[in-house]
């Protein structure tokens, strides 16, 4: 045998044990995309808006358009996208957006190198209709927001009257996130967030709706499921609404526990004066920054805004402030519909106030300053 032989084969066997250490299982998606979320935060936190690629204020539907984009010059870092209308098979959401545009536009954000998150608004099981709005139902009778009824939760699980038709809402929960692949037909990391706000008593799954044991028999249900059907690719958010006094007695009450959940956080609006929810955001975001440390897990401001923002220093003198004293992963402002809308509108003072607030900032991230 030569040298020449004797290196090459060397080389064969260093390579093939180099390609058995690399054989390693990969790490769970979930787990991949906490690593980044806790990798990102050194940075500071990233900006985020619900249905942002759809539509905005005075147009939809137009491919790369994003109000965010055109305040910014750049896409938000994360993308909020919603599941309601999934359950009935309907080809819309609630919002009417069509679920393979749903479909396209999430993966392009992931493609982009964006972080996504899903919500889900499911009608109420008790009293919604075949065709759920569309066959003379009035609103919001036979929706998330329909409370008519306190037994929904406690008929929807096992033995209950709706069990088996709730059985198959979540399969098509599934069956939506199973078609959630990459161009290399692989899964992709997904902030999954259901039955939020639920220390509120406007959905059919909130405080005076069911009992704790009730509620986290609910938040089983769909976990056990798809962890079932084998998803890794889910991170687990659990977010209540701006409550203002946290204890950890009542926050513990209904949080599903720490092997369930990965994030933390909370939908924060100001419905009412501007004193009352800073007053408040800041209490909740001690107490949750303090619950996220001693429990190791990520927290953000799930949801927040103030509708239709009349005051065009908002997100300057009011938000910013406040996002800049917790350790959040991020902020997602609501969706830009044109009734009601809670991110920046290009071409206003709001969207200059937003630009120089968050884009100008050294700490807030958009797409370009987390992608790879
Ligand atoms: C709410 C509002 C509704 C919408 C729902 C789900 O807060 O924006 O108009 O249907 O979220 O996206």
């Amino acid at each position: 045998m030569n040298k020449l032989m004797i290196i090459c084969i060397a080389t064969v066997v260093m390579m093939s044990c180099t390609s058995q250490q690399k054989a390693e299982p990969e790490k769970p998606l979930a787990q991949q995309l906490e690593e980044r979320l806790l990798s990102l935060q050194s940075k500071g936190y990233m900006a985020g808006h619900q249905d942002d690629p759809f539509y905005g204020i005075g147009w939809a539907y137009e491919d790369g358009k994003s109000d965010v984009k055109l305040t910014v010059g750049d896409y938000p870092a994360v993308m909020g996208f919603e599941l309601g209308g999934i359950e009935m098979g309907d080809a819309k959401n609630l919002d009417s957006v069509p679920f393979t545009r749903i479909h396209d536009e999430l993966l392009a954000h992931v493609k982009r190198g964006g972080v996504v998150t899903v919500s889900w608004h499911p009608r109420n099981p008790m009293t919604t209709m075949p065709h759920g709005g569309l066959d003379g139902q009035q609103w919001p009778e036979g929706s998330a927001w329909d409370v008519s009824d306190s037994t929904v939760v406690k008929n929807v699980l096992p033995g209950g009257r709706k069990a088996e038709l709730f059985q198959t809402w979540i399969a098509r929960v599934g069956d939506f996130l199973e078609s959630l692949k990459d161009e290399n037909d692989q899964p992709v990391p997904i902030i999954f967030r259901p039955w939020h706000e639920n220390n509120g008593s406007w959905f059919w799954w909130g405080q005076k709706l069911c009992t704790d044991e009730e509620f986290k028999a609910l938040w089983n249900l769909l976990q056990d499921y798809l962890n079932e059907r084998g998803f890794d690719n889910l991170l687990w958010s659990y977010s209540p609404n701006l409550d203002g006094g946290w204890t950890t007695e009542r926050f513990l009450q209904r949080y599903p526990g720490n092997d369930r959940v990965t994030l933390i956080g909370e939908d924060a609006y100001q419905w009412g004066t501007e004193e009352e929810f800073v007053e408040a955001v800041n209490s909740d975001l001690t107490f949750l920054t303090q619950f996220a440390k001693d429990n190791g897990k990520l927290l953000a401001m799930t949801e927040c805004g103030l509708k239709n923002i009349p005051d065009s220093t908002w997100f300057s003198r009011v938000l910013k402030p406040q996002m800049d004293k917790y350790p959040i992963s991020y902020f997602l402002l609501w969706r830009n519909y044109e009734k009601e809308w809670f991110g920046p509108v290009p071409g206003t003072p709001c969207g200059d106030d937003y630009a120089k607030a968050f884009k100008e900032a050294e700490n807030v991230m958009f797409l370009n300053d987390i992608a790879k």
